[in-house]
């Protein structure tokens, strides 16, 4: 394997060009207030959105009369969905909603390798896609092409492949349900579970813990929970920027009295105090509430031993006080237990306190707050996933809620925090590149076609096999997977293999410009936007991180008036791909209420659909570990117990995670600043523990060399990276994706979820050579 130096190496900026000097200081505001009402100003006067964007901002999450926020995942409001908006969700609609456009001339004028060396945030700051584009390698320029001809290009050459699984569908987990289920079906009735999608990046390792578990791949939690629990532990989440909502449900359990205990590497703005965004009294008298009662700097990779060394405090609790342990819980619910507690005492307590990074007596204050507490909820996001022990990580903070029978009860359960607005959704509705059977044999039965059976590729094997030619057709449905994925040379080439690779977007972006010998944009509407169809005006469903499934209406005129909804771009690449499909392709997407009575008969818990998705805030898909009924072999729930993995950084040598700053949604950026931790004008930076900067003659602002070493031994590295010290344990280290992506080689995933690495690297940080 040829090292990463030796490939294209990305030279590009991502972020824009910064507005003045790096500064970094200390954020002292809290977290929303008017830093965030503030920020929104810009971004509505940098779009020109003054008029439309606070009127969409109104209609967004409003009982099904709105569309959804395309923002995070997080559910809306349990009391009617009020204005329930908060800064970052505003960002990404006024995104989606610009005036700008990027049309046939914009093309015209610019050549691909032209493009290439712009910015990612001037890319998608060229604004919206207009027309269907094909690209001509004898000018290096996109030029527009129909519909029609666009379909039939990507139908001829999926027609010529030798075998189905020579194409991969990717999805990032923006798309509706509707249009999901005809991804699906599109993919399997050609012939292939090759569904890459987002989520192989983000919440795998979460899935698959909780299937394992509790048999059920989601949280069991909903609103309701968390407006009624007495302790959250919120773990590898920076909740004010990522799910900027949860800062209001925070801030409602401080003022309750519950207790609220942060686990991060880093002291993040949602686990001190924040002003309630929408509360226009708070926010005249600043007023500020509470959001933490605990913070506890966990080491990267250290959860799952902090975890068990509260695990293991219930237990030594439980000797003296029968009250500590749920015993009728234990033996009615759940298998394993005996061997459980048995590795937890077998776990000494230094070891504990090495692998976590974390004092005894600090471990001793969460545990007694969990073990004082009647309902616990724990929650995570990427902190706790994107590990090499994700999985068993995961599977630690069920052991540990059992223990005290934290489940099926109002108030109590875990509860991961999911990424895309509609990632979860992707899933339910078919978006899984290892089905299972019962799903597999419905689907045959309902749309008379013939689902292969055999596993399809993952993001990380979709990489592989492009690059070994094994994949020779990419279809993106949403997302930027030439900046998403790991290893970025590795990537590009991969891309740069295929026969052809179409995006489906609604803005440019580098996906477009590393793409295949042939090569498609296809734009498509946004949420916002209005659908219409021969039917009238459509709507889609979504599910957010809490199983709440409703519907979402855009109301915009489009973009262009040459934008398809996905559910017909779908159709299109279908019908052209399989021209004696029996599917009813394009009766369809007449009318998706037609797509939903076939998801009725197909998804679990999708019984009545059309009706239910119409009630005033939607319906929730039914859990069965809710209702502590367990779809596990053993039909209990089952405590697992796996050894705690070595995640002490070898001597001179740092872990380092790679994150978003607060202005940035995935690969879309809006500034250089990451207001929250003091950043301006800076992302090529890292974070670092002032003493290990000491340690290694390393100064605020030094230029930096940081070099990855992955599990093959092969390295990669970054230059010229400015350190910044910041309170993070020693040994730990953090910069920004997408940036950091050059270091994640491909190899490095995790055994247990597949998952990519993003936030262990193993790396070695000195001054610029
Ligand atoms: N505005 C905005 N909202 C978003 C997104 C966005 O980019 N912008 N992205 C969306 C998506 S797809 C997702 S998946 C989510 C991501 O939401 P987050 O998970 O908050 O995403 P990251 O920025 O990667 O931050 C990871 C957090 O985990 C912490 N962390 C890192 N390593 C560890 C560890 O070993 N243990 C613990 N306990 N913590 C750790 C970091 O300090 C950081 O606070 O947000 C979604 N919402
Ligand atoms: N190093 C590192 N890498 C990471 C992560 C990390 O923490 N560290 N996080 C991972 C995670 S959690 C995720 S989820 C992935 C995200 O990976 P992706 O989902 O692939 O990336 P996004 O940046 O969310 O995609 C942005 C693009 O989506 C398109 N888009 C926006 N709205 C729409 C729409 O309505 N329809 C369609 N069709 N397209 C639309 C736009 O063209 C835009 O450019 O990145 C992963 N990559
Ligand atoms: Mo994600």
């Amino acid at each position: 394997m040829s090292t990463s130096e030796e490939r294209e190496q990305p030279t590009h900026r991502v972020g824009p060009v910064p507005e003045g000097e790096p500064s970094a200081r200390p954020y002292h505001h809290p977290a929303a207030g008017w830093g965030a009402a503030k920020s929104v100003g810009r971004v509505l006067a940098r779009e020109k959105q003054w008029v439309d964007g606070p009127r969409a901002i109104l209609r967004m999450n409003h009982e099904n009369r709105g569309f959804d926020c395309p923002g995070c995942a997080w559910p809306d409001d349990t009391k009617g969905l009020h204005l329930d908006i908060c800064e970052n969700g505003i960002k990404h609609v006024t995104w989606e909603m610009t005036r700008k456009r990027v049309g046939r001339e914009f093309f015209a004028a610019h050549t691909v390798t032209e493009l290439s060396s712009w910015s990612d945030f001037a890319l998608e700051d060229q604004g919206r896609l207009t027309e269907p584009m094909v690209y001509d390698p004898d000018t290096d320029h996109y030029v527009p092409i129909s519909w029609k001809d666009a379909f039939a290009l990507f139908g001829r050459v999926v027609r010529e492949l030798d075998s189905p699984d020579r194409a991969a569908y990717y999805t990032s987990g923006r798309l509706g349900n509707e249009a999901t289920f005809l991804y699906q079906l599109m993919a399997r009735e050609l012939g292939t579970n090759n569904l890459p999608d987002c989520s192989n990046m983000c919440h795998e390792a979460s899935g698959r813990a909780l299937t394992a578990s509790l048999g059920t791949g989601k949280g069991t939690v909903d609103l309701k929970d968390w407006e009624a629990t007495d302790a959250l532990f919120v773990m590898g989440v920076n909740a004010a920027s990522n799910a900027p909502r949860m800062l209001t449900a925070l801030a409602a359990a401080y003022d309750r009295g519950a207790q609220i205990v942060h686990i991060n590497p880093m002291v993040e703005a949602a686990a001190t105090r924040t002003i309630v965004p929408h509360d226009f009294t708070d926010m005249a008298l600043l007023k500020a509430t509470r959001t933490g009662t605990l913070n506890l700097q966990v080491r990267i990779g250290g959860d799952m031993a902090l975890l068990r060394g509260m695990a293991k405090a219930v237990l030594e609790q439980a000797r003296t006080d029968p009250k500590a342990l749920d015993q009728e819980f234990i033996d009615r619910h759940t298998t394993g237990f005996a061997a459980y507690r048995a590795v937890c005492e077998a776990t000494p307590w230094e070891e504990i306190e090495r692998q976590s990074g974390i004092a005894r007596a600090d471990i001793l204050k969460a545990a007694r707050i969990y073990g004082d507490a009647d309902r616990s909820i724990v929650s995570w996001c990427l902190g706790i996933s994107q590990h090499e022990h994700g999985v068993d990580t995961v599977r630690e903070i069920v052991n540990l809620l059992l223990l005290r029978g934290n489940l099926g009860r109002e108030g109590a359960g875990p509860s991961p925090v999911r990424g895309h607005s509609n990632v979860q959704g992707n899933r339910t509705c078919g978006v899984d590149h290892r089905p299972g059977g019962a799903f597999l044999d419905r689907l045959a039965e309902v749309c008379g076609i013939e689902p292969p059976r055999e596993h399809g590729l993952d993001t990380v094997g979709t990489v592989e096999a492009m690059h070994r030619g094994e994949v020779q057709v990419f279809v993106g449905m949403g997302g930027n997977f030439a900046m998403a994925a790991p290893d970025t040379p590795y990537t590009w080439a991969a891309l740069r293999n295929c026969a052809l690779t179409v995006q489906v977007s609604t803005k440019l972006n580098r996906s477009h410009l590393v793409h295949g010998k042939q090569a498609l944009i296809l734009p498509c509407l946004g949420r916002t936007e209005k659908d219409q169809q021969r039917g009238g005006v459509q709507s889609t469903s979504v599910e957010d991180s809490m199983s709440m499934v409703h519907l979402s209406v855009g109301m915009k005129r489009p973009a262009s008036p040459h934008l398809l909804s996905e559910p017909a771009v779908i159709a299109g690449l279908a019908r052209a791909a399989l021209p004696d499909s029996a599917t009813p392709w394009e009766w369809y997407v007449e009318d998706y209420d037609r797509i939903r009575d076939t998801m009725a008969q197909v998804l679990d818990g999708f019984e009545d659909f059309n009706r239910r998705v119409r009630l005033p805030l939607g319906f929730r898909i039914k859990q069965p570990a809710r209702e502590l009924v367990f779809r596990t072999p053993s039909g209990k729930a089952e405590f697992s117990t796996a050894p705690l993995p070595d995640v002490v950084p070898a001597p001179g040598t740092l872990a380092l995670g790679t994150l978003r700053s607060h202005d940035q949604w995935n690969t879309t950026l809006y500034s250089d600043n990451d207001r929250y931790r003091g950043i301006r004008n800076l992302r090529t930076l890292v974070f670092m523990n002032h003493d290990d900067m000491r340690d290694r003659g390393i100064a605020q602002f030094d230029p930096v060399d940081i070099t990855a070493t992955a599990k093959d031994g092969t390295t990669r590295a970054l230059r010229g990276y400015l350190a910044v010290p910041y309170g993070l344990p020693r040994g730990c280290a953090a910069g920004y994706m997408p940036e950091m992506n050059v270091l994640v080689a491909l190899c490095d995933y995790s055994v247990q979820s597949d998952q990519p690495l993003m936030k262990h690297l193993k790396v070695t940080i000195a001054p610029a050579g």
